[in-house]
């Protein structure tokens, strides 16, 4: 039997990343889009690329772009994939309201794109559909926990070209008899996660201040409360949904919600830092209260190692998500298999190793520069 094959846009993300991995041991033959950049923009797949000049090849890498229908309907025709993964998007909440149109252009107008090229090709009957749906559709939540007939409310240009992706997904699987469908992910993480995300810029802001190569972490909402996952647990479902006999909506959540002030309180303990509160609203700060072990030499006891800055605060915020996973669950057996803690255990280990990476250089006379957002 000849291998399946999986088409990815957004293999260079977060989550492309690590279905490219999982589609590989499961025998596929993976082929991704990535963008044109000044800079190599692969680091996330890099060990799993495959020299096209080895023998039977599995992995193959393919310039494109969601706003680019003749370039997505060429890949297409070419590789008439088994299985297309929608990943691909202007993945950033705040960075949306800079870019409104361009978000919507990706978002929306991409999906679009992507459908009817497998449709034009007339691969509509052959080809199966996932789309990276969000549970920013939820926005201003209408019901908690929220599920797969909650009414969605979206906040922000990103949520609203969302939704558009969410209903033309929908639309192509009624009206064409397609197999495509949403997977209405909650916020999950990873070690992989883009460094502008709340999560790993945590992660990653108190390692550095722990090494001492920078002295303070600037929040905005920290009262916003979201349901976390690991993206690991993420992208099997979404082969999973891809599976079944008919197409169908999931929500996949873990069903535990937690403030972005508890993450980093969480994040802090990993580095056996305790955190002092004092102060409200956007004059609370968070002190370092006591240390234990040896994972902070940077940092001391008194410290302000937290502040708010307004710039970080969104035109309209999500202030609550929690998901309720019971149709994944009982449809479809699936159930996260990662915790938060180890999450991020996970995600502090990997940054903690970054930032004394970067201290030796640093040592060594190298101009190390710690970019934030
Ligand atoms: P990332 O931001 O890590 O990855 C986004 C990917 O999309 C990157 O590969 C990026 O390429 C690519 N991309 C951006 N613009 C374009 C474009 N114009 N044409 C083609 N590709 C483009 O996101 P995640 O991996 O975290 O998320 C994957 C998908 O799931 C996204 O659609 C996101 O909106 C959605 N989602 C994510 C959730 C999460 O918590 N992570 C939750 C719910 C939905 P490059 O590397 O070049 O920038
Ligand atoms: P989100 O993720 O907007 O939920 O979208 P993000 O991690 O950016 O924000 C989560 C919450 O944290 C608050 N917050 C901050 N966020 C960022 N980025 N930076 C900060 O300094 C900061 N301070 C507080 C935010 O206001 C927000 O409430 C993610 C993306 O992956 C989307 O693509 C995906 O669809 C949703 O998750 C589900």
């Amino acid at each position: 039997m000849s291998r399946k094959k999986a088409l990815i846009t957004g293999i260079t993300g977060q989550d492309g990343s690590y279905l490219a991995e999982f589609l590989l041991e499961k025998g596929y033959e993976v082929h991704g889009i990535k963008r044109r950049s000044s800079l190599f923009n692969t680091e996330r797949v890099d060990h799993i690329y495959q020299d096209p000049h080895i023998k039977d090849p599995q992995f193959f890498l393919h310039y494109g772009d969601l706003t680019d229908s003749s370039n997505l309907t060429r890949i297409l025709s070419e590789i008439r994939p088994d299985e297309v993964y929608n990943l691909g998007a202007m993945s950033h909440v705040a960075v949306s309201f800079e870019s409104p149109e361009y978000t919507a252009d990706v978002d929306a107008i991409g999906t679009l794109r992507l459908l009817e090229a497998i449709r034009f090709l007339g691969m509509e009957k052959a080809t199966r559909f996932y789309q990276a749906s969000t549970s920013e559709l939820y926005g201003l939540v209408q019901e908690i926990p929220q599920k797969e007939t909650t009414p969605f409310y979206p906040r922000s240009p990103y949520a609203v070209a969302k939704l558009y992706a969410y209903w033309i997904t929908v639309n192509y699987r009624e009206a064409y008899g397609m197999y495509a469908c949403n997977g209405i992910l909650f916020n999950h993480e990873s070690p992989r996660r883009g460094e502008t995300f709340v999560t790993r810029k945590i992660t990653r802001g108190l390692s550095n201040i722990a090494i001492g190569l920078d002295k303070c972490l600037y929040m905005g909402n920290m009262d916003s409360l979201r349901d976390w996952g690991h993206a690991k647990d993420y992208v099997r479902m979404q082969w999973m949904m891809l599976q079944q006999e008919q197409p169908e909506d999931f929500v996949i959540a873990t069903g535990v919600q937690y403030s972005v002030r508890q993450f980093i309180e969480m994040s802090a303990n990993e580095l056996g830092v305790s955190i002092r509160w004092e102060g409200e609203g956007v004059d609370e700060k968070g002190y370092i209260d006591f240390i234990t072990g040896d994972k902070a030499p940077g940092m001391v006891v008194g410290q302000n190692i937290v502040a708010i800055d307004s710039r970080y605060f969104r035109p309209a915020e999500v202030e609550t998500l929690l998901g309720d996973p019971s149709n994944a669950k009982n449809k479809l057996g699936w159930v996260p298999q990662i915790t938060l803690q180890e999450m991020v255990a996970e995600m502090v280990a990997y940054d903690l190793e970054q930032a004394q990476k970067h201290a030796l250089l640093k040592k060594q006379g190298y101009n190390v520069a710690v970019s934030r957002e």
